[in-house]
């Protein structure tokens, strides 16, 4: 068995992989658009597309919380994609062979490709994708909490593969069924591919668990400093997490931030056995009348703490992107000098 190939918990009856779950999620999607749209005033309109399972569309009215709300999950989660390229783009140049350099960088042009559905997704909304990097850079906007933490050996891409691209699916294998039409098809697109990026860090991870001692350890190393950070990727728990109960409300969240959290630790136990790999949790048993693992809650105030700005590497990463952004002045420039070329020619 290999990374994702692992279903839901296998004592979870009717279980389905999560690659199945994003196809069933594209099926349903197009059935949906094939059936007819309800009527009704604006409001009315809006609730019975959402409770009918249908997708609200670029131009339908949507009440503006609604919007504003995607507007700001979706941004931040476009700048997830684009500032996630950075730890692991500091590994291209030390890859350790030549087809791990080309894998690497693959995945990491996947991670822009997916930053761009998104921008493209959010500029839906009505918002200027320029002015949503203006909010990036000067902090009005988040991005996920686990990129400032750095990548010090060539394991740690092995555990941001496995631990934080799985992460990442199972919070994105939902969203393929978000209420908003051009997210849940960026999401559907966005899941198969994080599903290859898993399995790239899972099988990084294999080689290094069964192949010497000191890469073993270095394997384990990485586990150990990722597995926390992970964890806290799904955001704060119940009771703390301001946005879950309206966003489920709208069908944009499908599940709360513990759900899936949980669904994660219960899939990574049988991964790390295969891995050989220990999860860093002296408190991650079976619990056998609950059905699910118990496990050892992520720091919260750290959490906080990261999302704030003071995590090891959220300085670092900002100035980074904001030499990248301004190093690409040109580029925008002389794009919309052609454009402006061409449509002279074509008028
Ligand atoms: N980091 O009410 P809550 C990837 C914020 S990219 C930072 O629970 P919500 C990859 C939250 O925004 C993966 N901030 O919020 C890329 C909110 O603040 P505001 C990125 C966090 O939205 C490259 C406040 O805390 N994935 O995988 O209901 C290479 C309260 O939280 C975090 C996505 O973005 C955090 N971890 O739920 C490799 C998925 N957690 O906005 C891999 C889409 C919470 O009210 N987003 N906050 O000021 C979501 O699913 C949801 O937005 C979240 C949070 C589950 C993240």
């Amino acid at each position: 068995m290999y990374g994702n190939d692992f279903s839901e918990p296998p004592e979870q009856p009717g279980a389905r992989s999560l690659l199945d779950q994003v196809a069933d999620a594209e099926r349903d999607l197009e059935l949906a658009a094939q059936q007819d749209r309800p009527t009704g005033t604006e409001d009315d309109y809006f609730m019975a597309v959402i409770a009918a399972d249908q997708k609200i569309e670029p131009r339908d009215w949507m009440p503006e919380k609604y919007r504003k709300n995607l507007i700001r999950q979706i941004a931040q989660h476009a700048h997830s994609e684009i500032i996630g390229m950075q730890p692991e783009g500091n590994w291209i140049s030390r890859a350790p062979t030549l087809k791990r350099k080309a894998i690497l960088l693959a995945k990491v042009q996947d991670e822009a490709g997916h930053g761009l559905y998104l921008y493209a997704a959010a500029e839906t909304l009505g918002v200027d994708r320029a002015e949503l990097s203006d909010m990036l850079i000067d902090g009005r906007q988040k991005y996920s909490s686990i990129f400032n933490y750095p990548t010090l050996t060539w394991a740690d891409v092995g555990a941001i593969g496995w631990l934080v691209d799985g992460a990442a699916i199972v919070n994105q294998v939902p969203l393929c069924r978000a209420s908003y039409g051009p997210y849940a098809r960026a999401m559907i697109r966005v899941c198969k591919e994080e599903s290859f990026h898993q399995r790239q860090g899972y099988e990084i991870l294999h080689v290094l668990s069964h192949g010497t001692p000191e890469q073993k350890a270095m394997a384990q190393d990485a586990v150990d400093r990722w597995w926390y950070p992970s964890l806290a990727m799904f955001g704060p728990p119940e009771g703390e997490s301001p946005n879950t109960a309206q966003s489920m409300a709208w069908k944009v969240k499908r599940f709360t931030n513990d759900e899936l959290r949980q669904r994660f630790v219960d899939m990574c136990v049988g991964q790390a056995e295969i891995l050989d790999l220990t999860l860093p949790d002296p408190g991650l048993v079976w619990n056998e009348a609950e059905g699910r693992h118990d496990y050892t809650q992520p720091d919260y105030d750290e959490l906080f703490r990261v999302i704030k700005g003071n995590g090891p590497c959220n300085r670092e990463r900002i100035t980074h992107r904001k030499a990248a952004h301004e190093g690409g002045q040109w580029v925008r420039d002389a794009a919309e000098a052609y454009a402006k070329k061409k449509a002279k020619v074509s008028a």
